[in-house]
C-alpha cells in the first residue's frame, strides 16, 4: 500500500478531439464534481498540484476517413501533459491524470518514460488502441496511443519534447479487450503482447488475471503505470463513454482489480480516461470513476 505521505498530482486534461464523439473534454471537471478531491483527501494524500492542461479547441483539420485527425493538437497537448507528469515525478508525487479521450495517454507515457528507463503498463480497455496512421479505419488518435508509446506509429514518443524511450511490448498487458481491429490482432500476435480478453477474464477470473498482469508489467521494470479507459466496463455500469462495447467488466471486477493493484507497491501512476458526461446517466460513470481511483489509491471496504 502506498505510504500515506506521498503526494498526489492531479493533472486534468480536458481534451476530446482525438475521440469518436464530443464530450470527453468534459471528463476532468465531471470527475471533480463527482467528489474526486474529497476522496483523495479522506485517504490522507496531500495534493502535490492540481493543474489543468491548456487544450486547444476544435480547429479546421480535415475530417475525412483515413486522415489522421487533430495530429497537431494531440502533439501540443502531449507535450504539456509530459511536462506536468515528469515534474510531478521529480517531486516524488503520484500522478493521477484525468482525461479526456485516451490520446492523453501519449503525454502521460512521455512524462513517465522521461523519469523511468523501464516501465510496465497495464491497459484496461475494450479496445487495443494499437492502430497506426495507415491502419486506422477512423483516423481517431485515441485508437493509436499504444502504438505511439511502443514506437510503432509515425507519430510516437520520439516526437514529444522531453519523452524517454519506448515501452517494451513484453511489459505491456491488456485487460478487458473485446473490440479489436484486424490489424491490431496481427500486431498483438506479432509483438507477443499479453492480452487478457473478456473471454480470459470469464475463464480464469480477475484475481488470476491481475496477478499475472502485475508479474508481466513488473518484470524488470522500475514501475507500473495503470491506464484505465472507462469503456473497459460494461456499458450498463458505465454508459457515459464515447465508444461503448457490450460484455465488459462488472463493477466488482473493476474494483477488485484496483484493490489488488493498490496492494502492489510497484504502481507509480494512473490515468482514467473517456468519461463522457454528455452520454452519461446521472453522473453514474464519473462516480464510478472516482470510486475506482480511490480503490487504486488504497481505499478498502473496512
Ligand atoms: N479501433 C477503433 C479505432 O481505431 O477507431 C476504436 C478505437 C476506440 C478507442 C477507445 C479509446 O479506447
Ligand atoms: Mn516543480
Ligand atoms: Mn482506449
Ligand atoms: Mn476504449
Amino acid at each position: 500500500v502506498k505510504t500515506q505521505q506521498q503526494e498526489v498530482a492531479l493533472i486534468k486534461v480536458p481534451f476530446g478531439l482525438a475521440g469518436a464523439r464530443n464530450g470527453a473534454e468534459l471528463g476532468p471537471d465531471e470527475l471533480i464534481t463527482a467528489g474526486l478531491k474529497r476522496e483523495i483527501a479522506s485517504l490522507g494524500f496531500p495534493l502535490n498540484r492540481e493543474v489543468r492542461v491548456d487544450c486547444p479547441a476544435q480547429s479546421a483539420t480535415p475530417l475525412g476517413r483515413k486522415t489522421v485527425k487533430y495530429l497537431n493538437e494531440v502533439q501540443q497537448v502531449s507535450e504539456h501533459v509530459c511536462q506536468e507528469v515528469a515534474s510531478a515525478l521529480e517531486e516524488g508525487a503520484f500522478p493521477v491524470v484525468l482525461g479526456g479521450d485516451h490520446s492523453v495517454a501519449i503525454g502521460t507515457l512521455a512524462g513517465l518514460t522521461a523519469h523511468y528507463n523501464n516501465l510496465g503498463v497495464i491497459w484496461f480497455d475494450a479496445h487495443a488502441d494499437l492502430n497506426t496512421e495507415e491502419h486506422s479505419l477512423t483516423g481517431n488518435m485515441h485508437g493509436m496511443s499504444v502504438a505511439a508509446f511502443l514506437g510503432h506509429s509515425t507519430f510516437n514518443l520520439s516526437q514529444i519534447k522531453g519523452a524517454g524511450s519506448f515501452v517494451h511490448p513484453s511489459n505491456l498487458v491488456y485487460i478487458g479487450l473485446r473490440d479489436v481491429d484486424d490489424y491490431e490482432k496481427e500486431q498483438i500476435r506479432a509483438l507477443g503482447i499479453r492480452a487478457f480478453t473478456m473471454h480470459d477474464i470469464d475463464r480464469m477470473g480477475m484475481q488470476h488475471v491481475i496477478d499475472q498482469a502485475m508479474v508481466i508489467a513488473g518484470d524488470g521494470t522500475e514501475g507500473i503505470h495503470v491506464s484505465f479507459d472507462m469503456d473497459c466496463l460494461d456499458p450498463r455500469e458505465a454508459p457515459g463513454v464515447g465508444t461503448p462495447v457490450p460484455g465488459g467488466l462488472s463493477y466488482r471486477e473493476a474494483h477488485f482489480a484496483m484493490e489488488c493493484l493498490a496492494a502492489n507497491n510497484r504502481v507509480v501512476s494512473m490515468e482514467l480516461v473517456e468519461v463522457n458526461p454528455l452520454l452519461d446517466q446521472n453522473r453514474h460513470t464519473a462516480r464510478l470513476g472516482v470510486g475506482l481511483i480511490a480503490s487504486l489509491l488504497g481505499k478498502s471496504i473496512l
